[in-house]
């Protein structure tokens, strides 16, 4: 389809005239807190080593903070921080203390502080479905079940007599639930100390400055229970936003589409979105195939169900995490798909999530060590460079670091700059209604967010073929452009068509 000429002049005209606009606007925006904007997930041990231990920490992550607002983030979502035996840190010591490695809790306020002086906030992993089994309470707890204590801490962990998932050490019988193995025994969440001890480190986090918790392996609080987890995380949200209205959760659950939107009856602002992440979903699959507009039309959906579960609620759009394999393989390390990929989850409704590297299309997959790989700040090495995780039996494809993508325009991190940059110029897009636009083009990935004022966000999936749009037809032609990315404004405008690889987000007059 060929766009009206008459379509076009008035295009080009308030194109012109908004051009300048833009331009201002865009590096206003990119200077000041970002609205509307992303989180960075930082595996912690893994992107920036202060101390030449070859572990990351705190002090990297500060000394790198400028690079991280680059990427006009919002919020900095922290893998856990605690003492913990596993490089990982997902069973923890001490809820209350900042892993040695990692640094102290000096480092971590001022951290938090030279966050909030660049308008980001931290999340921080809290792991409450267990604990490590060298956790005090747990060691605790195993005495006294063993010992037949009634007024003790055995409540606080799931004990059973004569079978179970794993034997009490030092016992014949006794047995406790540890549903990811017998190093993380979980914790009795109907356990009123329990719920009170959680409580107590949501706030005492909360009086450290953190803005925001990432909430580990939800379907997991009662496995199998959908009702009761969405209970669990009712009682976390409310804990959290009655500490600070302002608090920000999102939570963990690596399960179904319907499983994830009644998770949101709990109230919590947001949940992984799943279904659309991973090599089977729909951001992967729309930039592998160029299906763009059968992803509008899915994620428009999906984002409807979300909202009917919870008006309150924003999704959290994301490709990769560190329990997933790096998109680069699934993309199959093309950069035209990776930019196509970005583009359609970094302008969804919402609030995406950027797991490091994936700016820069790191590699890694297979076990988990793979897929938290050093952040590969330049390949000649630097003095912030990790040692990857014990047992990574993969090495970095990747052979451009941040220091030569950073001076490239046609990499894939000027791109995600670009891409965020142009979200934090459309604030709709944070908590905004969704709505698929029929272009007929089947490349074109074209919806319209409406928050009070509307947008209308067109991305081209295609990695080869331009794709034609008809702005009258769609009701776009009085629209101003607000930017775009992988096209320059002049070209949408002559023939109103988006090249391969490309977006441009526009706004309906008020
Ligand atoms: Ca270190
Ligand atoms: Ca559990």
């Amino acid at each position: 389809m060929k766009m009206k000429r008459k379509c076009a002049n008035t295009f080009f005209k308030r194109l012109l005239c908004f051009l300048l606009t833009c331009v201002a606007l865009l590096a206003s925006a990119v200077a000041a807190q970002a609205e509307g904007g992303a989180v960075y997930e930082i595996f912690v041990g893994s992107f920036a080593d202060s101390n030449g231990d070859g572990v990351g920490d705190l002090k990297g992550i500060e000394d790198k903070l400028s690079y991280i607002a680059s990427l006009n983030v919002d919020y900095i979502w922290l893998t856990p921080i605690h003492p913990s035996p596993s490089y990982h840190h997902y069973d923890v010591l001490d809820y209350y203390a900042v892993a040695p490695e990692f640094g102290t809790l000096a480092d971590f306020d001022s951290l938090v502080s030279a966050c909030a002086d660049r308008g980001i906030g931290i999340i921080l992993d809290l792991v409450v479905n267990h604990t490590s089994s060298q956790h005090p309470w747990f060691l605790q707890a195993c005495e006294d079940v063993k010992a037949g204590r009634e007024d003790s801490l055995k409540d606080y962990f799931n004990f059973s007599q004569g079978s179970g998932q794993h034997l009490v050490p030092g016992s014949q019988d006794w047995y406790y639930e540890g549903a990811f193995g017998g190093h993380m025994p979980d914790l009795n969440l109907d356990c009123a100390d329990v719920k009170q001890e959680i409580a107590s480190i949501i706030a005492f986090w909360q009086d450290h400055g953190v803005k925001g918790f990432r909430l580990d392996a939800t379907t997991s609080y009662y496995s199998g229970d959908t009702e009761r987890n969405a209970g669990f995380l009712r009682f976390i949200t409310e804990t959290a936003k009655a500490g600070d209205p302002g608090c920000y959760v999102v939570g963990e659950a690596w399960a179904n589409g319907n499983t994830v939107l009644s998770l949101y009856a709990s109230g919590i602002d947001s949940l992984f979105n799943f279904p659309a992440a991973d090599a089977e979903g729909t951001f992967i699959k729309a930039a592998l195939k160029g299906t763009g507009e059968k992803a509008a039309q899915s994620l428009a959906s999906w984002n409807e169900r979300v909202k009917a579960a919870s008006p309150s609620s924003l999704d959290a759009p994301f490709l990769s995490n560190h329990d997933i394999a790096r998109s680069r393989g699934m993309l199959r390390s093309d950069l035209k798909k990776m930019k196509a990929a970005a583009m359609l989850y970094l302008l969804m409704p919402g609030r995406p999530f950027i797991y490091y590297g994936e700016e820069i299309g790191m590699s890694g997959s297979g076990r988990d060590e793979n897929k938290r790989l050093p952040m590969l700040w330049s390949a000649e090495g630097d003095a912030y460079s990790c040692l990857p995780p014990p047992d990574a039996d993969q090495e970095q494809r990747l052979t451009e670091g941040v220091d030569a993508q950073a001076a490239d325009g046609e990499s894939l991190l000027s791109m995600y700059r670009r891409l965020t940059a142009l979200r934090a110029l459309a604030p709709e897009l944070e908590r905004g209604v969704m709505t698929a636009l029929p272009t007929g083009e089947a490349s074109l990935c074209a919806f319209t967010v409406t928050d009070g004022t509307t947008v209308a966000v067109i991305v081209n999936t295609s990695s080869k073929q331009d794709a034609a749009i008809d702005l009258g037809a769609l009701g776009l032609e009085k629209c101003e452009l607000v930017g775009c990315a992988g096209t320059d404004a002049g070209y949408i405008a002559q023939n109103a068509a988006l090249p391969p690889v490309s977006c441009v987000v526009l706004r309906f007059p008020q």
